[in-house]
């Protein structure tokens, strides 16, 4: 029996789990004892990693639809031959931006690394990430307030945190080994605090539980910024040392009293003085979000807002504290850093000459030969395809047309497509059914590469299982296509994973994601290494947690850290008499992973899953409706599609919310096109609707 160590490949913590192998079977998976993040624990998706493989068929084929709608299946070579050919052919006829990609921050570093390199440098095409749908906000807040996309804290701060905040955040589902650390704290005395519309399994489980209106964040973040102004509970040390713009944030939060929080926030005078105190109070005062703040249409402001509080009380850069995004995907944080999409590898502009020459070095190229110019968005490209302006689209490692906002959009503009390929571990998926290529690869367990974490800690991936004839990972998939459009040269240097890191690391040299004194090897049966770990500074460097911000230095030009803020916007997106409720949309269960292609293979997660798409009712609106446990419902949006679901009663959502799983395709089927305007991230969590009974026959309208 051989045992192996490599990473979960679900969500953004990254656990390390020691996989024991016999006759190239799994035989128990065990979590990795020791290891900095998940010490001996983890969920059950991680747990069943192996469970994920009886539908991949080894000995896949790529294949080819035909003119008659069917099928062929053709060999690995003609199957790159074919994508490059029509690549290279819609690009004559149509344009260079006519062809398009979306990438993942599920993929490994290298994969998505090797992505960007021959679609955005190749063939200078626009490739946006699934992670638009999730750390975009953050993303740029970070980039405004910190100068660069660096989240600072290291999960030993859920520890040492004696008032933890978390704001639009779910970790009992969601983030269940995050959830540990805070059970494991033992500080006397430790609040946990909840903001959430919606009275989530994380605020069951806390302290404190504000119960806000839906989109009013921003409002209450201001009125409480301005009440610890007014009481004077203030860092004026770090704010005078460490920040800059802090008198026009104090002159701009003064028109944000505690009456106008009060009717904005539907909260109370006593909650909100409450929770001023409580951040007062707090000697370690941590905050945490996640999509409740990064999902909405003043997301970026939002997510600011909370980095305000901590920079104006000093809660960061010491340990226990930190305004701290929670990142959703195993290594979007690697895709945040390292890929091609929004930023370059390593980070920094597109625009700067200097960086542009120095990844030019180190790729081998010219500069002409890289991307020029940040790519359109995620939104821009569905918009693009459906005008008729893009023809080619390849995608990889994610379902949009289950994930994406107003996901009927995505429909219609998989059938205009003249090249869609859909490369993944099944060909099942919602987004396949209008592919006109699908290349299957192999999942994580038969791959190699790096993962980033939430606490931007590296770890390795390596392949558990060995491969079957025919059966190639995502890497080679992407190799094989870059090597048929004649890249040649060009792909020099990026014959393996392996060479792929040496690349990314060289391009890290002297950015604050510096991984420089990272090797691939040093990431074999490791606890991981956190970036920043320069060449050089190993030594010095060695604490198996490290947070960011400890001298008080950020990345901006002058070093301070930034206060960013704006008036609080009209909602675009109001409830009217027509459509009076709100839809909230998140994760319904540990068990379930977004589109469920994966996790519905899993016997005991898909025996105790609901097979319909079924949203949470409160119990007094249900009784006022005449509506009972089990019932259906047709749910009409404001984005003029309706879909049907089955009625669970709770108490746990207010009286005129509906809270609907994501896992079910129906749920994106209702959510708007409307966009934060800094990050275009879409606004998942409150779509205005109206319902109906379904009755046999007849519908009865509310
Ligand atoms: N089991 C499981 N775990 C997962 C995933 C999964 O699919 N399944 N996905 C992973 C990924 S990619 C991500 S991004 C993370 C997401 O992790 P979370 O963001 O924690 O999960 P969500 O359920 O999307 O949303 C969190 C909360 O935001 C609340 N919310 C809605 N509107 C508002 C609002 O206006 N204000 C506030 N303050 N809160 C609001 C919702 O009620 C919900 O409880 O989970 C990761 N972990
Ligand atoms: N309403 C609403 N919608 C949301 C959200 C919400 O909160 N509310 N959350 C959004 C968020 S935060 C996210 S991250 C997105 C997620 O949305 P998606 O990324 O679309 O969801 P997944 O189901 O994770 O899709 C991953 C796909 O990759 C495949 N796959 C797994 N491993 C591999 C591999 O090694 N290689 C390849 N090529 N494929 C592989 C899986 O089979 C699956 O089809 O959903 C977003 N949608
Ligand atoms: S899904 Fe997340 S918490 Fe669960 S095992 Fe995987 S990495 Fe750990
Ligand atoms: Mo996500």
């Amino acid at each position: 029996m051989k045992k192996i160590q490599s990473v979960c490949n679900y969500c953004a913590i990254d656990c390390n789990l020691d996989f024991y192998v016999e006759d190239n079977r799994v035989v128990k998976t065990v979590p990795t004892k020791g290891y900095p993040v998940n010490d001996g624990f983890c969920c059950i998706k991680g747990l069943s990693l192996d469970k994920q493989q009886k539908t991949v068929k080894p000995k896949s084929l790529p294949k080819i639809r035909q003119e008659d709608g069917s099928f062929r299946e053709v060999s690995w070579d003609e199957g790159f031959r074919h994508v490059a050919d029509k690549l290279k052919e819609l690009q004559e006829k149509y344009g260079t931006e006519s062809v398009a990609g979306i990438s993942t921050g599920q993929l490994t570093m290298e994969e998505f690394a090797l992505f960007g390199h021959v679609m955005r440098d190749h063939l200078k095409a626009n490739v946006d990430g699934n992670t638009r749908l999730c750390m975009a906000t953050a993303v740029v807040a970070h980039k405004q307030s910190y100068g660069f996309d660096a989240p600072g804290y290291t999960l030993k701060d859920l520890e040492l945190s004696d008032t933890i905040i978390f704001i639009g955040a779910n970790p009992v589902v969601a983030h269940p080994i995050l959830w540990g650390r805070v059970r494991q704290n033992q500080i006397p005395g430790r609040k946990v605090i909840v903001l959430d519309p919606r009275e989530s399994e994380t605020a069951m489980n806390a302290d404190y539980w504000y119960g806000l209106r839906w989109r009013s964040d921003l409002l209450l973040l201001y009125t409480v910024a301005n009440l610890l102004i007014e009481k004077d509970y203030l860092d004026h040390t770090f704010i005078e040392e460490h920040t800059e713009h802090f008198e026009e944030f104090r002159e701009f939060v003064r028109s944000y009293t505690l009456e106008r929080g009060v009717e904005g926030t539907g909260l109370s005078k006593e909650q909100i003085l409450e929770l001023t105190e409580l951040i007062h109070n707090g000697k370690r005062v941590s905050f945490w979000w996640t999509m409740g703040v990064n999902q909405g249409y003043e997301a970026v402001r939002t997510a600011q807002a909370v980095i305000n509080l901590a920079l104006m009380t000093g809660n960061i850069g010491k340990p226990g504290t930190g305004a701290n995004s929670i990142t959703g995907q195993c290594n979007a944080m690697g895709s945040r850093s390292y890929s091609n999409t929004a930023v370059f590898y390593g980070g920094g502009d597109f625009t700067n000459p200097a960086r542009r020459e120095r990844i030019a070095e180190v790729l081998g190229v010219k500069t002409s030969q890289l991307a020029e110019k940040p790519t359109k968005t995620y939104n821009q490209i569905i918009e693009g395809i459906n005008a008729g302006e893009i023809k080619g689209l390849w995608i990889l490692c994610t379902n949009p047309r289950h994930s994406w906002t107003n996901n009927e959009t995505f429909a219609s503009a998989a059938k205009k497509l003249e090249l869609f390929v859909v490369q993944d571990i099944y060909d099942s998926i919602e987004s396949a059914e209008d592919c006109t290529v699908f290349f299957p690869v192999v999942p994580g367990l038969k791959k190699e590469g790096t993962y980033i974490n939430l606490e931007r800690r590296l770890s390795g991936m390596r392949p558990v299982l060995e491969r079957g004839e025919n059966e190639i990972s995502d890497y080679e998939a992407i190799l094989g296509v870059g090597r048929a459009l004649g890249m040649g040269e060009e792909l020099k240097g990026w014959e393996t994973p392996k060479d792929c890191f040496n690349l990314m690391r060289e391009c890290s040299r002297n950015m604050p994601c510096d991984i420089t004194g990272v090797t691939w090897e040093a990431l074999e049966n490791s606890h991981g290494i956190q970036w920043p770990y320069p060449e050089g500074r190993e030594e010095e460097l060695s604490a198996e947690e490290r947070r960011l911000y400890e001298d008080g230095q950020f990345f901006t030009p002058s070093k301070k850290a930034q206060f960013v803020f704006e008036e609080v916007r009209e909602n675009p997106l109001p409830q009217t008499e027509e459509f009076p409720y709100i839809l909230n949309t998140g994760r319904g269960s540990v068990g379930q992973w977004h589109t469920q292609s994966r996790t519905k293979e899993v016997k005991f997660v898909e025996d105790v899953s609901v097979k319909r798409a079924y949203l949470y009712m409160n119990t007094e609106l249900a009784n006022d409706k005449g509506i009972k446990e089990l019932n259906k419902i047709r749910v009409y949006s404001v984005n003029g599609q309706d879909a049907v679901f089955e009625v669970k009663l709770t108490d746990h959502v207010q009286y005129e919310e509906l809270y609907a799983p994501i896992h079910y395709i129906e749920c994106n089927k209702l959510t708007p096109s409307v966009y934060d305007t800094y990050s275009k991230e879409p606004s998942y969590k409150a779509t205005p609707v109206r319902f109906e009974k379904c009755q046999e026959d007849s519908y009865v309208s509310y």
